[in-house]
């Protein structure tokens, strides 16, 4: 890809998105960027406008209102329908409890949001993408859809869920000259644990306690790397664990 190109991240006013954005903007790109925080997300705007000097397009909204998701489609310019690159990465886990005693709306968020939600963006991303006859779609996946652990059965089926959506539409959309890629990251220390925990941001320090995790650069520039194969070279999928971690739930700890 170019200096120039454009590319929508969703879930950018945190973590990994916020790092793939600040990642792809410092080589020009052009960004739209989607997320349900307003301000974080105007902020990163603004600071990436100043500092990269490129045009940003904050899209403000929920990717579980498919409706809200079709009208900030509907209103895009020409100009901002060019998409190169989907990273769909908006997701989270909600909750942390064997199935036996779940909360049933923590699954109901993970699976709109990351299935249902992706899946949204994933339509109607491609379909531009499809209109312009190229473009790359990375979907974030996790070591969650490769193994899985006790308490994280939803989540897990949820990531398990976006590799099987990865690989099917590989099938439908290589024709189009597009390529659909996903990635896998371990353990990285963002708000994801936080989120996970309901706000209880001392056990989520813990889970990052006595190794040395991720950070969200790692998988930016896992990504950014994924982005600037020839145009004839599709990463498939990319796993990238902490030293530390071998497995979903595997992790030496030294505490
Ligand atoms: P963060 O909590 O830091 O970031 C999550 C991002 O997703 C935020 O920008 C949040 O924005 C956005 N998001 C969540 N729900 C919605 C929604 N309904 N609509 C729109 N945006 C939403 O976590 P990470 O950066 O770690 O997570 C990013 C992705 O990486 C997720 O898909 C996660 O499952 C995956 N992942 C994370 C790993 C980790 O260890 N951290 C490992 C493997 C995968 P906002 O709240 O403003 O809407
Ligand atoms: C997030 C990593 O191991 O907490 O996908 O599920 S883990």
């Amino acid at each position: 890809m170019e200096s120039g190109s454009l590319a929508l991240i969703t879930g950018a006013t945190s973590g990994i998105g916020e790092a793939i954005a600040i990642k792809l903007a410092a080589a020009g790109y052009r960004l739209i960027l989607t997320g349900r925080r307003a301000d974080r997300l105007a902020s990163l705007a603004q600071q990436l406008r100043s500092n990269a000097g490129v045009e940003v397009l904050e899209l403000c909204f929920d990717v579980r209102d498919r409706e809200a998701a079709r009208a900030a489609f509907a209103h895009l310019s020409p100009a901002w329908q060019q998409i190169d690159v989907l990273v769909n990465n908006a997701g989270l886990s909600q909750g942390y409890e064997p199935v036996h005693t779940g909360d049933e709306s923590d699954w109901d968020t993970m699976l709109d949001t990351n299935v249902k939600g992706l899946l949204t963006m994933a339509k109607a991303v491609s379909n531009l993408m499809i209109g312009n006859a190229k473009g790359h779609i990375i979907n974030v996946s996790s070591t969650a859809a490769k193994d899985v652990y006790a308490n994280g059965a939803v989540y897990c089926a949820s990531k398990q869920a976006v590799d099987a959506i990865t690989k099917v539409m590989r099938l439908e959309l290589h024709v189009y000259g597009i390529k659909v890629s996903s990635i896998a990251p371990g353990l990285a220390e963002t708000e994801f644990s936080e989120v996970r925990f309901k706000g209880d941001k001392q056990r989520a320090a813990q889970v990052y306690k006595g190794f040395e995790p991720l950070q969200a650069v790692d998988i930016a520039e896992a990504v950014w790397f994924m982005i600037n194969r020839p145009a004839h070279v599709n990463i498939a999928d990319l796993i990238i664990m902490p030293t530390a971690q071998a497995a979903s739930g595997v992790v030496k700890k030294q505490l």
